[in-house]
């Protein structure tokens, strides 16, 4: 099959000098990238804003672990004294899970966080796009960023939508969290033009739920249905866009819908009242669902995003082992 000429782009950095580029990438991703073996890209914002001390860095390491166990290598990002770490080494990841003081940086961030020497964690937006950079294409988290259920009024929508519009990489997510307008987040995919697959599932994931109650468009019952259709993208070249896989959690494993829907409008109501706003939406949002469920949503989240990973691994695998035939 003779592949269409891709499109022109910024090459990645990891074909770039060290001397040139901003990213530090660990030696085994550095590694496994050279080798063209499965590389999967892991956010910090959950680490250090969306998990409660001290479980976050117990599920960094296991998480990085089932990414190990499926074979792959696990590449963490974060920005370190104004360094973006592609890949963190223990050291790294403890003060990920410990430093009080790392802020929350999204794609936005990263140039004034680099000049400044600041140290933060990337959520969806930023990971992705370091990941892309360094040359990794495949990327597991919880749920995606999105529309605010308060967006007439707030005009706040996450800056993981945006991104993934103008970014090629493939994201491995249980939906968008439903602390958010779900339907409204799904109407902004589409005009924004990012396409999503449904993984083994007919309907839109609902993060700590295994449904949302809507409909994706397209559905992929293997991993390397989706490493088909990331070459497909490939072929297509012209716009880089994101790949978003859509992978709920186990109905077993789910918060109990009744109980997400009430602890979740008390979570939105809090909020309003205490005037929580911008950057800190999301994680009051998260810990006052964690907290008043009983812990019930953190193990619903954590079973999320567990799959999630194990998920990437394989279509990272796939990847790679297809880029063996590509040259
Ligand atoms: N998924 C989780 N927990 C999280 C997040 C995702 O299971 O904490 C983070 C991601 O980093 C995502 C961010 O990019 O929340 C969205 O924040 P905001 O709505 O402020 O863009
Ligand atoms: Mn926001």
């Amino acid at each position: 099959m003779t592949e269409l000429p891709a499109s022109p782009r910024v090459s990645p950095a990891a074909s770039l000098s060290p001397l040139h580029s901003p990213l530090r990438l660990s030696d085994e991703v550095r590694d496994a990238l050279a080798r063209r073996t499965p590389v999967v890209a892991l956010e910090s914002t959950i680490i250090a804003h969306g998990l409660p001390r001290p479980r976050n860095l117990q599920v960094a390491r296991e998480l990085e672990d089932l990414v190990r166990a499926a074979g792959a290598v696990p590449a963490t990002v974060a920005v370190l004294d104004g360094v973006p770490h592609i890949g963190l080494g223990k050291e790294a990841l403890d003060r990920v899970a410990n430093d009080t003081t790392l802020r929350k940086l999204g794609f936005r961030d990263l140039a004034p966080a680099l000049a400044t020497g600041v140290s933060g964690a990337t959520t969806v937006s930023g990971t992705a796009f370091l990941a892309a950079r360094a040359g990794i294409r495949v990327f597991a988290t919880g749920g995606l960023g999105g529309v605010h259920r308060e967006w007439v009024t707030t005009q706040d929508e996450s800056a993981d939508l945006g991104l993934l519009s103008r970014t090629r990489i493939t994201v491995v997510c249980a939906g968008v969290k439903s602390i958010l307008d779900v339907p409204a987040t799904l109407e902004r995919l589409e005009t924004l033009g990012v396409a999503v697959l449904g993984f083994r599932t007919a309907e839109f994931p609902g993060f700590y739920l295994t449904r949302s109650g809507r409909p994706v468009d397209w559905t992929v019952r293997e991993a390397s249905e989706v490493a088909d259709v990331m070459r497909a993208q490939d072929a297509l070249g012209g716009l880089d866009s994101a790949l978003i896989v859509a992978n709920p959690v186990p109905e077993a494993e789910q918060l109990d819908p009744a109980l997400h829907d009430r602890v979740l409008a008390e979570a939105l109501a809090a909020a309003e009242r205490e005037g929580v706003t911008g950057q800190a939406t999301t994680p009051f949002l998260l810990s006052y669902l964690t907290e008043r469920t009983g812990g019930a949503s953190l193990e619903a989240n954590l079973a999320a995003v567990r799959g999630n990973v194990r998920l990437a691994a394989e279509i990272a695998t796939h990847w790679a082992s297809a880029g063996e035939g590509r040259k």
